[in-house]
């Protein structure tokens, strides 16, 4: 059994997310208000990288809850984004929230997109189903076998949350039978080299699984000739590999979790609560 050697989060990227904070350092009409180890932000932020919108990211620690922080986000959580050309600026929060909005603005401006066509409802659907599994499933289970303490508690949590890795993959295999125009479907589809939404909605997790979940649980991710494909095309597609930071800043940032740490954040709060996520 390892011991809690208090390491505490970071608050600076490091490696490709670092390189690509700093190309994304000069003001802009959008600002993104992120933290370098948030699983939440990353699903927007990779989604910046690929629908090509211009933004500004913005490094903020979203235990401390600065002014500006809570003026984007009211309970204080990252993602938060600031619509700088609105006189006064608006803002947006709830990372599934600003990935739908900065997608309509792809649509309407670079033509990228990470959907199925609206004239195809029945794709949009089922990729939406697939969202769905993974706020609703993939990521409170990984959050409780993260947080599980007791070796049982921690056995059973783990079957949970492959489980859950499982029902997604079903899902990934109906769009994939059901849907003849593979468009919008994401990096799941063999011929498909373009980010989906359900790729960035659970590959910040998945990946985190990879690193954290491995560490602190000896976690590995199920395999599968498909699975194995469609994981390493995520986390290599260049779009959400600029977004990652180096292995050691997702140890430390997680240790709090894996050691169950009183008050770790309000994502721990809820799950020792058996609430909700935030
Ligand atoms: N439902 C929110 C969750 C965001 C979230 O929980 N972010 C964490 C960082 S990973 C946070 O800001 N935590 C601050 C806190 O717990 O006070 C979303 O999807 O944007």
């Amino acid at each position: 059994m390892q011991a809690d050697s208090g390491k505490r989060y970071r608050n600076e990227c490091t490696g490709n997310a670092l390189n690509t904070v700093k190309m994304h350092a000069k003001e802009q009409d959008l600002t993104l208000f992120g933290s370098c180890f948030c699983p939440f932000v990353q699903r927007v932020w990779a989604s910046f990288e690929y629908l090509e919108i211009p933004y500004k990211y913005y490094e903020v620690d979203p235990y401390k809850k600065p002014k500006d922080l809570l003026e984007v986000s009211p309970k204080g959580l990252v993602p938060g984004l600031k619509l700088n050309n609105f006189n006064p600026p608006k803002a947006l929060n709830e990372s599934t929230v600003i990935l739908e909005y900065i997608n309509d603005l792809a649509v309407n401006s670079t033509g990228r997109s990470l959907l199925p066509p609206a004239t195809n409802p029945y794709a949009l659907a089922l990729v939406r189903l697939q969202c769905d599994h993974v706020n609703r499933s993939l990521i409170p289970s990984f959050y409780r076998y993260l947080q599980a303490q007791d070796q049982d508690v921690q056995i059973n949590a783990g079957k949970e949350f492959h489980e859950s890795i499982e029902s997604l993959i079903e899902l990934l295999e109906r769009s994939e039978n059901e849907v003849a125009l593979a468009v919008g479907l994401g990096l799941w589809i063999t011929k498909n080299e373009d980010l989906g939404l359900v790729d960035v909605m659970a590959g910040p997790w998945l990946y985190r699984a990879t690193i954290v979940l491995k560490h602190y649980r000896g976690f590995e991710l199920p395999h599968g000739e498909k699975f194995d494909r469609w994981v390493n095309k995520v986390f290599y597609h260049p779009n959400f590999k600029s977004t990652c930071n180096t292995d050691d800043l997702y140890l430390d940032s997680y240790e709090r979790y894996a050691f169950n740490r009183p008050n770790t954040s309000q994502v721990a709060n809820a799950v020792n609560s058996g609430r909700g996520l935030p």
